[in-house]
């Protein structure tokens, strides 16, 4: 039942109460991201711990970093260990410490925006803190979100955390280096995510040995371009 303290008078504007609804309160916030960012690429990044996400971000920007201005907002529960990877090879890249939350949410973002220099990037990326459960939950105003699975975790996880891979454009196969070596099925694996989310694409790289990179460089800078191209034709 709705409290009496929630009803509008006539004429008045009916407001969502979103102290009720976190997520829709959350949804307000990424919508007014949306808008803020409307010029560049926005990527939300996840997927469990220790699946290489900022190592993928170091070896993306080495190979991009002459063809574009690429930016990289990452959340921890704790520490700036990522974010000073990520400098070290001349990224430029802001810590989010989100306090032991185990996921980013968009005010963090907002918050996050007034103390990073946009000016000129086409790509924001948004390291997710990592968990395939609760960042899946929360819109972080991106235009996409990829999801990344490595061989080490078990080619199973599509199924056991759905909605993750059902709210992903890509999902990236990570560490392939270590295929010979785990008891991991590419085919298995993206069959359960297909199941889940038919049009999801899919690309296996490793950051290791190089596998799969240019590739997923390629699917960013295609992304960019029809981001540039859609706010071309809205401004
Ligand atoms: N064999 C192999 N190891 C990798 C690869 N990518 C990353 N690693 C290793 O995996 C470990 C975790 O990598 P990170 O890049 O820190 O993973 P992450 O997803 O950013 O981790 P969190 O931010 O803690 O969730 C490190 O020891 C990396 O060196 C890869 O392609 N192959
Ligand atoms: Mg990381």
């Amino acid at each position: 039942m709705t409290p009496k303290s929630n009803y509008a008078p006539v004429g008045s504007v009916w407001c969502d109460n979103t102290t009720m609804n976190l997520l829709k309160a959350n949804d307000y916030v990424a919508k007014i991201i949306r808008e803020k960012l409307k010029d560049l690429l926005v990527i939300n990044l996840c997927s469990s711990p220790g699946s290489g996400k900022t190592t993928l971000m170091q070896e993306t920007s080495k190979l991009l970093n002459e063809k574009l201005n690429m930016a990289v907002l990452v959340g921890d529960p704790e520490t700036e260990r990522d974010a000073i990877r990520m400098k070290q090879v001349g990224i430029n890249a802001l810590q989010i410490v989100t306090g032991g939350m185990c996921h980013i949410e968009a005010q963090m973002i907002l918050q996050a925006l007034d103390h990073i220099n946009l000016d000129g990037v086409d790509v924001l990326i948004i390291e997710n803190v990592g968990n395939l459960v609760c960042p899946a939950a929360f819109d972080l105003g991106e235009d996409f979100r990829v999801t990344m699975i490595s061989s080490t975790e078990g080619d199973d996880k599509p199924k056991k955390y759905p909605r993750m891979f059902l709210t992903s454009e890509l999902m990236l196969v990570s560490k392939a280096d270590l295929l010979p070596y785990v008891p991991f099925s590419i085919n298995a694996v993206t069959q359960d995510a297909r199941d889940i989310n038919a049009d999801l694409e899919v690309i296996t790289i490793s950051s290791l040995n190089g596998v799969g990179l240019l590739q997923w460089c390629a699917w960013l800078e295609r992304k960019i371009i029809e981001k540039k191209q859609k706010s071309f034709r809205i401004n």
